[in-house]
């Protein structure tokens, strides 16, 4: 492993930063390959469309409800599938779903949540979540529930992090939109979905 960041109440990170060097070969070439869309979903009572473009990926059986539907998952693709073997190879961990957000710009991004269904596992103490991110770099952030720290970095061009322990039952995390201007970037959140 190449960093560990020791967090709250049993949850910590691992990070490897440009796992993927020819990143922007695999966003060019991904962006081809996912049929990556805009997402509806219903918040307060009403309809909104996802400030990204979606796709969901796994293996059959490792569909799971989130933003309120049931997301069933598409086949692996096999660029998918290889950045999949290459991510289980660096970290000793096993995957059977990918969730893909594109942030085609500033404007793009994703508010303060949790990735804590009771789907997500292997289990309650140790959801693993890995998040590969492809293409610009944008600043991903952490805010503990009881205290409000925050751990913040820019990840982007290939870099790996992983969440791990009870980071998805003491911590939210975020992609804040930014003014900035920045070119799009691809993040992969590889999962293990326990049926
Ligand atoms: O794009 C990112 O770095 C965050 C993705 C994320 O929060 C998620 O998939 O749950």
């Amino acid at each position: 492993m190449a960093e560990r960041v020791a967090l709250r109440d049993g949850a910590w990170l691992e990070l490897w930063p440009e796992l993927v060097p020819d990143h922007l070969v695999w966003l060019a070439r991904l962006e081809r390959e996912l049929a990556l869309e805009v997402e509806r979903y219903r918040m307060f009572g009403r309809e909104v469309a996802s400030p990204r473009l979606v796709a969901w990926h796994g293996d059959p059986g490792s569909g799971y409800v989130y933003s309120g539907v049931f997301h069933e998952p598409r086949p692996w693709t096999p660029g998918l599938a290889t950045l999949r073997d290459r991510v289980a190879g660096a970290t000793g961990l096993t995957f059977n779903a990918v969730l893909c957000n594109l942030y085609r710009d500033g404007d793009d991004g994703m508010g303060w949540h949790r990735d804590a269904e009771k789907e997500i596992g292997p289990t309650t103490d140790d959801r693993w979540v890995a998040s590969l991110s492809l293409g610009a770099p944008r600043r991903f952030a952490l805010k503990h529930d009881g205290t409000g720290e925050r751990w913040q970095r820019a990840l982007g061009e290939g870099d790996l992090l992983v969440m791990r322990g009870t980071t998805q039952t003491h911590y939210r995390h975020a992609l804040p939109k930014t003014k900035r201007a920045v070119g799009s970037r691809l993040n992969l959140t590889f999962r293990h979905i326990v049926a």
